[in-house]
């Protein structure tokens, strides 16, 4: 009998994904590729896969452990024609049971680490947010549990980590925790400063006084989209305007090329056209692929045109990322969207297929609807969302004419993008679908 582990693969560089779900239990015959675990990062879920064939003897984790690249899953009795070189197996343990699992979560630490004769560990999260000096009252960082991108984003918030009780496993202090910890900072602060601009909190509602309710607790990815929306929302002053790119020729030379596209394994949709017009626009006009530095003080260019997507999944929106769009035809853009989206909806993304994007396109156009004020994702400054085409009556000059109409609204941080960036932004990609001609240009 061959006993080896599965480890916990290349995922991105996270180093304290959560898990989220175990798939399998002692005993259990598994297959190669077949699931384990579902792991939580900060920016995906995604399942591991067994690297094996065989049966479970023993699985090391359990459901919020936080574990990184390496990490022992499982210990597996390998069918025997399937021990080959092939199987990946802990180098440093060529016979490899281990005693307990290497899971990352700083194991033995107490969930609030500010010494127990320091007052402050008495007091609520909201009471030390409401100190005068939160920052500089003597909180412990060093000693609190979190793990290190937590640790930087502190950091660069200016956030004393010891002021903070975590909501995470054992008190861990996750990135939501700081988010909420600086919102209320930020609120009781400039309340006095500048009247009425500070941020009233929702009252809360008793719903099931008016009938019976039911409460799901959201999922990691649901808090860090409830994070993200507010974020964006209270630090980006919006601006959306709007226009209709005439895609009656695109949609027609899309029809032509459909017997191709079944050929090739593909479906070629608009959302390759609009990829490419917004790649031509974003090298046209860069600000759009700007990001303010941190500081406020400069504008980041970025030279290089990765965008993301938006993707409705069961499990949420996520947004992969099609990296150097100005470089792939119309053919490479359909098969990388459909692996992207695939891939979005069965929770395979790793962190790094959402990372890296300058702008953002949202298409509600299967779904429907006639027009939406997408939100920015900040720290990108722009992003463009497409809703459903239809067929309308246009004005040529001498008659109308029935023309398919598709629907743009183009959000933008007005810190950074000014009306006219935005009206050269979105006249360009209007023409670019309307003639798509020029996507070769
Ligand atoms: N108008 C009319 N029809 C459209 C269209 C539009 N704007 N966009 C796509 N369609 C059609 C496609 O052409 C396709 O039909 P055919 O096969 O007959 O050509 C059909 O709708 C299905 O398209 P699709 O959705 O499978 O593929 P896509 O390339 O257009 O989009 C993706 C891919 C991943 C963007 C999309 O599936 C998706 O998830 N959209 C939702 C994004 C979202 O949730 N945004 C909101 C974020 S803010 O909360």
């Amino acid at each position: 009998m061959v006993k080896q582990q599965v480890t916990v693969p290349d995922i991105g560089g996270a180093e304290d994904a959560e898990v989220i779900e175990l798939l399998v239990a002692a005993g259990d015959p598994i297959t190669v590729e077949q699931s384990l675990i579902v792991l939580e990062s900060d920016k995906a879920s995604m399942d591991i896969p067994s690297t094996l064939a065989g049966t479970i003897l023993e699985v090391l984790v359990k459901e919020g452990d936080t574990l990184a690249e390496g990490a022992p899953i499982v210990v597996v009795e390998v069918a025997s024609d399937e021990s080959t070189p092939a199987v990946e197996t802990n180098a440093a343990d060529p016979e490899p049971v281990a005693e307990s699992p290497a899971v990352v979560a700083e194991p033995a630490k107490p969930p609030a680490a500010v010494a127990p004769e320091e007052p402050q560990i008495q007091s609520t999260p909201s009471e030390r947010a409401s100190a005068a000096e939160p920052v500089a009252a003597g909180g412990d960082s060093a000693s609190v549990y979190a793990g290190p991108s937590v640790r930087k984003l502190a950091r660069e918030f200016g956030i004393d980590l010891g002021f903070i009780e975590g909501s995470g496993p054992r008190g861990r202090v996750l990135k939501e925790d700081l988010h909420r910890f600086s919102a209320q900072r930020m609120s009781q602060t400039a309340a006095p400063a500048i009247a009425g601009a500070g941020i009233p909190s929702v009252p809360e509602v008793d719903f099931a006084a008016f009938g019976d309710v039911t409460t799901e607790p959201l999922t990691k990815l649901g808090k860090l989209i409830v994070t993200n929306m507010q974020r964006s929302w209270l630090n980006v002053p919006h601006v959306t305007q709007f226009d209709d790119a005439d895609i009656t020729d695109l949609d027609a030379f899309r029809a032509e090329l459909k017997a191709e596209a079944e050929q090739r394994g593909t479906r070629m949709t608009p959302m390759p056209f609009i990829l490419k017009a917004c790649a031509i626009a974003l090298r046209d006009n860069p600000k759009f692929r700007a990001s303010l530095s941190g500081d406020g003080n400069s504008l980041i260019y970025k030279q290089y045109i990765h965008i993301g997507m938006a993707v409705d999944t069961p499990a949420g929106l996520v947004v992969p990322v099609v990296r150097d769009v100005d470089k792939k035809t119309l053919w490479q853009l359909a098969k990388e969207i459909i692996a992207l989206a695939g891939n979005a909806r069965d929770r395979k993304l790793k962190p790094q297929d959402m990372q890296g994007a300058c702008f953002t396109v949202s298409s509600l156009g299967n779904i429907g609807g006639t027009g939406f004020t997408p939100i920015v994702n900040t720290p990108e400054v722009g992003i463009l969302g497409v809703s459903k085409a239809a067929v309308k009556p246009v004005w040529d000059g001498a008659e109308f004419k029935p023309r398919k109409m598709l629907p743009l609204a183009l959000s933008y941080d007005h810190r950074v993008i000014n009306g006219g960036d935005a009206g050269r932004f979105m006249s360009q990609l209007v023409t670019q679908l309307s003639d798509i001609r020029r996507l070769i240009l």
